[in-house]
């Protein structure tokens, strides 16, 4: 029954996209922000907000059923002293990551920029009265990190978010308003987001899937793109709906799963888009926001996993980092970002600006492609030969990437054998293929 609910409003909400945004004709320069998006690789995803405070993520609200009025409260004693965007941009470029998404307003419907819109934001509730966004974009700018912004659909404090989805239900927010003024106050705020803070690189949209249960719902989305696109030709589009694109969306999003993979359950959709940038998101602890009790940090040889993985299947990773109620990344957060920059400062020229490789995906590792050159990433092999099924290309030289020391190779109509002297036991280890 759930199957066929979803379903139907797949179809629903693909026809009424599709119908509207049939004309939608991406500028030059939003191609042009496509292909760097796709070049860029690798992103800090950033989730804070209030919720920070409670230090049990993001949805704290929703679990405990906290009551709007009472939740607000945590405004009041918002004083993130250690937070410094200089440090956080720093943090995030020694990563090698080329984007920053920052959540501008999550589920909970608390502004963390200054809006005409609501005085439930950071400048006009909180006792610290800055605008973090402001800071934030200045400091982005100025170190050459695009930025992009989260934005939920959902709100579990306003009264016009109507009608209710699925979510937020016990949190004790009325439904007098109409969804027309909620609308309205959604534009308004991206308006304020394209207007303020520069060049934006993205609008990334969560939440649609809380009206599953609504499949006639029309969240009026072809106006709702038309106006950032009118805004700002560049900045992409992605929707978190983990559906397949609708018409006006400039780039696919997956969450915690790899494009073709649905191991965590929100990457159901029918269909990997063959012409749109894809992005993949996951969490380095297993928490959004931050959450006092989750330790559980990937290693640092996990993520360059995931990163290169990821990369093998054409997509982008972007990485989320959950700030303490402080201002500051946690400590093992930027411990991580250190060593991946590490990694990427030797091994970046075999991520930037390429593409899934000609190979597909394997056991053990993937391939990423770039002019003339095939990286193959070899993540897990117990063996001093690979086999690659490469038939389309002829080999002209084999090297060790990092050192560029020439490996012995054969090549015949089935494909290349690599030949290692030891069993590769790097992170990645890389084989630059030219061809
Ligand atoms: O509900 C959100 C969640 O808090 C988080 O923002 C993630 C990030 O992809 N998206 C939603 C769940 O799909």
């Amino acid at each position: 029954m759930k199957n066929l609910i979803w379903s139907l409003l797949c179809s629903v909400l693909c026809l009424q996209a599709t119908l509207a945004q049939s004309n939608y004709q991406p500028t030059t320069e939003n191609l042009k922000a496509r292909e760097d998006f796709r070049d860029n690789k690798f992103g800090i995803f950033i989730h804070w907000g209030i919720y920070s405070m409670m230090a049990d993520g993001e949805w704290v609200m929703n679990n405990k059923n906290l009551n709007y009025k009472e939740y607000a409260k945590l405004a009041g004693g918002f004083y993130p002293a250690g937070f410094d965007a200089k440090e956080w941009v720093a943090a995030v470029k020694a990563s090698g990551a080329k984007y920053i998404c920052f959540t501008s307003r999550h589920h909970d419907g608390f502004s963390m920029f200054d809006t005409n819109y609501s005085d439930y934001n950071i400048v006009k509730a909180t006792p610290f009265k800055r605008d973090v966004i402001k800071e934030l974009a200045d400091e982005c700018h100025k170190q050459g990190i695009k930025l992009h912004f989260y934005y939920s659909h959902i709100d579990w404090y306003r009264d016009d978010y109507v009608p209710r989805g699925r979510t937020g239900l016990k949190t004790g927010r009325t439904t007098t308003g109409e969804w027309k003024t909620y609308y309205e106050f959604m534009n308004n705020q991206l308006t304020e987001l394209l207007t303020n803070y520069g060049n934006i690189g993205a609008i990334w949209f969560d939440g649609l899937w809380d009206q599953d249960q609504n499949p006639e719902f029309d969240w009026e989305l072809p106006e709702q793109y038309a106006l950032i696109h009118r805004l700002q030709p560049a900045c992409l589009i992605g929707n978190n709906h983990h559906l397949v694109p609708f018409e006006g969306e400039d780039i696919q999003i997956f969450e915690r799963d790899l494009p073709g993979e649905n191991k965590a359950g929100y990457s159901g959709e029918s269909g990997i888009s063959v012409t749109l940038p894809l992005e993949t998101c996951e969490t380095m602890n297993g928490m959004w926001g931050y959450k006092i009790t989750d330790q559980n940090y990937k290693s640092t040889k996990e993520l360059i996993h995931y990163l290169v993985k990821a990369a093998g299947k054409n997509a982008n990773l972007l990485m989320n980092i959950g700030p303490q109620p402080d201002g500051r990344f946690p400590a093992v957060a930027i411990e991580r970002l250190k060593e991946m920059g590490e990694w990427m400062n030797t091994y970046g020229e075999t991520i930037y600006g390429t593409r899934g490789g000609m190979v597909p995906p394997r056991d053990w590792g993937v391939t990423t492609q770039k002019g003339n050159k095939l990286y193959v990433h070899i993540l897990n092999l117990e063996d001093k030969a690979l086999f690659v099924p490469l038939t389309s290309e002829k080999i002209k030289k084999a090297v060790v990437f990092k050192d560029k020391t020439p490996l012995k190779f054969s090549q015949d109509k089935d494909g290349v054998v690599l030949k290692f002297s030891e069993v590769p036991t790097d992170i990645d280890y890389v084989v630059e293929l030219t061809f």
